[in-house]
């Protein structure tokens, strides 16, 4: 590729960058406005996303009136499955693009009546590198990785963990069968990021799920 052709390339990735930024900065204030407080689940794909959400709902949704957007590739499973608990969930199919930018979540924020809702929680496309370009003017950023992905993933992965409140290592009720130090992992993610709240979870059993939540609408 021609240096010329690169210097534009960078050009308009810096463009795309602010104009999100600015999206988000509005789309930040609609929600301010609307008092929903909201909240991007980030993460590797099949991390554990959605069962996590899933699990949340199930704890909340009775005092809660919570949306819910899935960021997928391509399908509408991510939104049945968060329906199956009688939440209301957006799926947002990208296509080619590996991570929702706030001109997604503007267009959910326009088109939908927020009146009711007070938590809104956002299931990114997974991807552990591009979501960290692209901010949504949430409240809070929480990445998921899991056991499954190798005992590196956090340390080959730095960038979602710097910009993330929270960090969620998922799958522990695998431990005996992976071979992985979770111990490592979390002093991994602490190192990235000291002010990291780290929580380690089971989807499956449940395991500290109540106590992230108390973190994530702390
Ligand atoms: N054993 C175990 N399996 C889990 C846990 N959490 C999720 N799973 C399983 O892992 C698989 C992927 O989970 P999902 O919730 O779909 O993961 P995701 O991050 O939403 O995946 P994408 O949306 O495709 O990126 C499913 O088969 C889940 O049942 C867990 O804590 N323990
Ligand atoms: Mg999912």
């Amino acid at each position: 590729m021609s240096e010329k052709k690169t210097s534009r390339i960078i050009e308009l990735n810096e463009d795309l960058i602010e104009n999100n930024d600015k999206l988000a900065e509005e789309n930040k204030q609609i929600l301010l406005e609307k008092n929903v407080r909201a909240f991007d689940f980030v993460g590797a794909i099949g991390a554990g996303k959605t069962a996590i959400i899933e699990s949340i709902v199930k704890k909340i949704s009775r005092e809660n009136n919570i949306l819910v957007i899935n960021g997928d590739v391509a399908t509408r499973i991510d939104a049945n499955r968060i329906e199956k608990h009688g939440v209301r969930s957006i799926q947002i199919n990208t296509g080619r693009e590996c991570a929702l930018n706030s001109y997604h979540i503007s267009q959910v924020l326009k088109n939908n009546d927020l009146n009711e809702v007070n938590l809104l929680f956002i299931e990114n496309v997974g991807n552990l590198i591009c979501p960290s370009d692209f901010i949504l003017g949430v409240e809070k950023r929480i990445v998921i990785v899991s056991i499954t992905e190798g005992p590196w993933v956090v340390r080959k992965h730095p960038m979602l963990f710097k910009f993330s409140d929270i960090a969620v290592i998922n799958k522990i009720d695998l431990e005996d069968v992976i071979d992985v130090d979770i111990k490592e992992m979390v002093s991994d993610a602490r190192e990235i990021n000291p002010n990291l709240k780290i929580f380690v979870t089971s989807a499956t059993t449940g395991e500290n799920i109540s106590k992230l939540i108390n973190c994530i609408l702390d």
